[in-house]
């Protein structure tokens, strides 16, 4: 069947064909319109993959890493889909260009699947953007996805939402003292992974963040465990998935992956009611009159915001039942 026809392309993708998930992959970046049929297809699917969030500074080694994490699982079988979020390069960034040669090396390998994402719109947009991806990538079956994103903004951080288990990734060096790494970064590690130990100060940057945990060790069930990994030299892998592996038993022993994973449905569906709302309020004010004209007054004095605002609820509400 052709890939062409929406009923060939969902098709295609549960016959696992790989063309047919790198064209899902785009309409649902692309917010196509045939998006909600896709996800309503999708969604059943998901809820296998074990989903990994990779963050820290830029140039932290976290591509390097996901690329050794990604030969590690696929020496032991598993397979692996990543995408890389990159937020701060323009379409042709550096990011996107390693990333391309990335999936070169990987190209004739079935058990591994990359996409890159750049900016396009709004960072909200972007995050919702990744959401769906990860779906679709879990629905196709793969056992892992990896997601990287450079952990500056809080739209970045959102997309960290997604991932079951959230690397934050640190290395030793000029300024990465961790008094300088964003607070946010921090609260949301399960792992820690102190990259480039071969250079020297890594074990002071361990340290601080032993010393961190300290300060807050017995306020919570789960003490991040740090390990010291070397990309250039290929060290610290095997112990680093190991400390991945107990942190998943954890969630599993504590019913905390069922839990994680409500809260996350419940908070999905409210942020596309939210969407939708607003979309349907902006779409009043492209309309001449009515809202604007409202808005006009509200300016002058010849209405009050409360009341505008409650007449634009009536009138979106009014303007969904027509439909
Ligand atoms: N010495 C050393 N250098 C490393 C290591 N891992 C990565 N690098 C180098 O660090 C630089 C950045 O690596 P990337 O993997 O692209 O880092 P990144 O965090 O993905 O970067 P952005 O996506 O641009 O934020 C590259 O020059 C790597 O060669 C390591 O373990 N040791
Ligand atoms: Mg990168």
């Amino acid at each position: 069947m052709s890939l062409d026809s929406m009923e060939g392309l969902i098709q295609g993708f549960k016959d696992r064909q790989t063309r047919a998930l790198a064209r899902i992959i785009s309409r649902l970046e692309n917010e196509d319109p045939e998006r909600d049929e896709l996800i309503k297809n999708i969604y059943p699917l998901t809820g296998s993959a074990k989903v990994i969030g990779v963050t820290g500074s830029p140039g932290a080694g976290k591509s390097s890493l996901v690329d050794r994490i990604t030969h590690f699982l696929r020496e032991r079988g598993d397979t692996v889909a990543v995408v890389a979020v990159d937020p701060t390069s323009p379409f042709t960034g550096g990011a996107l260009l390693g990333d391309r040669i990335r999936m070169q090396e990987h190209a004739t390998d079935q058990g591994v699947f990359i996409r890159s994402m750049g900016t396009r719109g709004s960072l909200g947009g972007l995050a919702r953007n990744t959401k769906e991806v990860v779906k679709a990538m879990d629905a196709f079956g793969f056992n892992w996805v990896i997601i990287e994103t450079v952990g500056v903004g809080q739209a970045e951080l959102d997309i960290m939402n997604v991932a079951d288990t959230i690397l934050v990734v640190l290395t030793p060096g000029a300024g990465d003292s961790i008094q300088t790494i964003k607070a946010g970064i921090m609260e949301i590690a399960d792992v820690f992974v102190v990259n480039k130990a071969d250079l020297p100060g890594a074990d002071r940057v361990a340290t601080e963040v032993e010393m961190m945990l300290d300060l807050q060790s017995d306020k919570k069930e789960w003490r991040p465990p740090v390990i010291q990994v070397s990309n250039l030299q290929g060290t610290g892998i095997p112990q680093l998935m190991e400390a991945v592996s107990k942190y998943q038993e954890f969630l599993n022993e504590k019913n905390l992956l069922n839990k994680k994973r409500q809260e996350r449905a419940r908070a999905e569906v409210l942020e596309i009611v939210d969407y939708q709302w607003q979309k349907l309020v902006r779409k009043q004010l492209t309309l001449p009159g009515g809202i604007n004209e409202l808005l006009y007054k509200v300016a002058h004095r010849d209405s009050d915001p409360y009341t505008a605002a409650s007449f634009i609820l009536d009138m979106v509400i009014a303007s969904g039942q027509k439909k």
